[in-house]
Order: structure tokens, then C-alpha cells, then sequence
């Protein structure tokens, strides 16, 4: 009980400083305000300031945030979020395996649809085919959204491409950097890999008990800090950018991009991603080698269908219909 008391203080103090943008409070009105002695006022200042926040306490004015460390947490990403269903719930780690498993574990126990896990680093991050998706501390989003949408489970491909137009989206708003998607999950900038998209199911044969979409994005990793064998086909936002990125806003606006697709992706259907997947994905209308389990076929991609597959038309004209590949875009 007393700790549920302490992080409802913890959230307003901050909601405080939020709102006093950058102002001084002083410390009678924090107390005030959080209904608490200006004893403990101060005792939350101090583990703040233990948290690694940056404040200026100026006798007579009070206090001010500086600086927040470059952290996240269920708190700062809460805070400011505009979402109804996504991300209201979240299961926040420091250190997991991968939110992926966490996510399965939390929704077989029946998790509400739109709950997030989110973690500060990934020890073993999933990417697809078993392949590793590394996953450093303080650097990158690596989280997993639960969905329970009632549609076929063939359709849930069209999902990976839905939540790939909603990081595009928010990527554009938060940085103003102009990402390309690459068929069906990558998210690329100037070639180089920044995100990845990685769908799983829980279902039966007719029906799709959930979905759970991980998304990982390179933020705020510098180029050394990335291992050897990236360095020629990873990047990340801020590297693009030239500047740090505000992860907990970035994915305060991810969650709203996506949930706003999603709602009219359940109303209306796949129409509309598509569209705008197709608007953002490079490959469409290029020569390309899809590389399959089976072979690879090189042709021109021609678009998407509605479930979301990729159409490959080779020289002879076929149209080859692509449920799986790593795709080759042509070299610039
Ligand atoms: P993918 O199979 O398309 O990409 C994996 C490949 O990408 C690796 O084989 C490697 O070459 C390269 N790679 C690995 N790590 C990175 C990185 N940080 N940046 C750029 N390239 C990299 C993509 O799979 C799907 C990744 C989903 C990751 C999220 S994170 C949250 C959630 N939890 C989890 O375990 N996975 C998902």
C-alpha cells in the first residue's frame, strides 16, 4: 500500500515539473500540490536526483528539472500519452530475454488487448527465422504490443505492414527523418536498417486468440556501439539525425499512430494501409531479388495484395505471390 501511495507521488511531482516547463516551483507549492510534508518533497527530489534527473534548487524559488536521464519507464511513457487501449497497460523491465516471450507469457494469462512490454535491454532480442536482434541498454525501444483483433489468422501478416506505416509515421513526426520501408518489416534510412518488425501468433486454426507485434528501433546508439558485422547495414536515429532522440515520446507517438490505423484497419478494413504502406516502401515499382527458402526469384515488385502479400512479376510475365523472403532492393 505505501509503495502504491509513493509512485502516485512519483507521478505527480513529475506531472508537476512537466507542466511548470523548464519553470521553478517552489518547494511549499510541491507540497501542496502532492499533499505531502515539504520533508518528503525533498526526499523525492533526492531519489530523482538518484534516478540520474538533473535538478536546480535555488533558495526562495524552489526547484527545476535541468535535464531527465535518458531513460525510460512505465511513468515517462505514460505521461503524456494520448492512446485509449495502447500502452494503458504496460510492463516495464530493465533487463529481459526478449519482450517477445514476456508478451506470449502475459497474453496466454489473458492480458488486456493493447498491453506493452517494454524493456531497457533485450539479452537474446528475437529477429525473424531465429535470427538475434541486438538489443543494447539505453539506447533503442525494444517493446512488444499485445492485440486480440477478430480476423482469420492468414490475415495477420497485413498487421506486421500496419504497425510498420505507424513507426514510419511517428519516426517523420518525431524527427522529421524520411524512413523507407522494405517488404515486410525492415525500416530503413539511407539503406541502412533503423527498425524491425517481428509478428507472432496465438491461434487455432480459424481464429487468432493474439498478436504480438515487436518492434525494436536503433535510437540513440552511436556507430561504435554497434558490434562489427552491423556496422555496414544498421544505423540509427540519431546518427541520421545528428542529435538525440526523446525515446519515451517516440514511442508516446508510435503507440498513437498505430492505434489510430488500427481502429480504422478494424472499421474499414486493409485498404487504407495498404495504401499508405505502398506509399512509403520503396521496392514498389523496382527490380528486386526476393530470396526465399525455396530459391530466389528476381522481377519487378508490382505492389502488395490484400493479405498483404508481396507481388513479384518476373520477365516472363508471371506474377509470383511472396508469403516470405528477404528482399534485395536494387543498388543506387
Ligand atoms: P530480421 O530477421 O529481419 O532481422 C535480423 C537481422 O538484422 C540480423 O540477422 C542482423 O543481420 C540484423 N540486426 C540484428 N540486430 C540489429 C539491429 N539492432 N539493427 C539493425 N540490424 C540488426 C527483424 O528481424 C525483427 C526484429 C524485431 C526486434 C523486436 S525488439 C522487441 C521484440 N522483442 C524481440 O525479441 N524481438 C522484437
Amino acid at each position: 500500500m505505501a509503495s502504491i501511495v509513493q509512485s502516485e507521488i512519483r507521478k505527480k511531482l513529475l506531472e508537476v515539473f512537466s507542466s511548470a516547463n523548464g519553470e521553478f516551483i517552489s518547494g511549499q507549492k510541491l507540497s501542496e500540490q502532492l499533499g505531502c510534508s515539504r520533508t518528503a518533497v525533498w526526499k523525492h527530489i533526492e531519489d530523482l536526483r538518484n534516478e540520474g534527473y538533473e535538478l536546480e534548487a535555488v533558495r526562495k524559488l524552489g526547484y527545476r528539472i535541468i535535464t531527465k536521464p535518458d531513460k525510460i519507464s512505465a511513468n515517462e511513457i505514460q505521461l503524456g500519452l494520448e492512446t485509449k487501449s495502447l500502452g494503458r497497460n504496460i510492463h516495464f523491465e530493465e533487463s529481459v530475454t526478449s519482450t517477445q516471450k514476456i508478451a506470449h507469457k502475459l497474453a496466454y494469462e489473458g492480458a488486456v488487448e493493447g498491453t506493452l512490454v517494454v524493456a531497457e535491454e533485450q539479452t537474446t532480442g528475437r529477429g525473424r527465422l531465429d535470427r538475434t536482434w541486438y538489443s543494447p541498454k539505453h539506447t533503442g525501444v525494444w517493446m512488444s504490443m499485445i492485440l486480440r483483433p477478430q480476423i482469420p489468422p492468414s490475415q495477420a501478416p497485413q498487421l506486421t505492414l500496419l504497425a510498420a506505416v505507424g513507426v514510419v509515421q511517428a519516426i517523420q513526426e518525431v524527427t522529421g527523418l524520411e524512413p523507407d520501408i522494405k517488404w515486410p518489416n525492415d525500416i530503413l534510412i539511407h539503406q541502412k536498417k533503423i527498425v524491425g518488425i517481428l509478428t507472432e501468433l496465438q491461434a487455432e486454426t480459424d481464429r487468432i486468440n493474439s498478436v504480438i507485434i515487436g518492434i525494436g528501433i536503433n535510437v540513440n546508439q552511436e556507430l561504435s556501439q554497434f558490434p562489427e558485422n552491423l556496422h555496414t547495414i544498421a544505423s540509427s536515429l540519431a546518427i541520421e539525425k545528428g542529435e538525440k532522440i526523446d525515446r519515451a515520446k517516440l514511442i508516446q507517438v508510435i503507440l498513437l499512430k498505430i492505434e489510430k490505423l488500427y481502429k480504422e484497419y478494424l472499421q474499414h478494413g486493409f485498404k487504407v494501409v495498404k495504401l499508405l504502406w505502398e506509399s512509403y516502401a520503396t521496392s514498389i515499382g523496382k527490380q528486386i531479388i526476393a530470396r526465399t527458402i525455396s530459391g530466389s526469384i528476381e522481377g519487378k515488385a508490382i505492389g502488395i495484395n490484400e493479405e498483404g502479400v508481396l507481388l513479384l512479376e518476373d520477365a516472363a510475365g508471371t506474377v509470383h505471390h511472396i508469403y516470405s523472403a528477404d528482399i534485395e532492393l536494387p543498388k543506387k
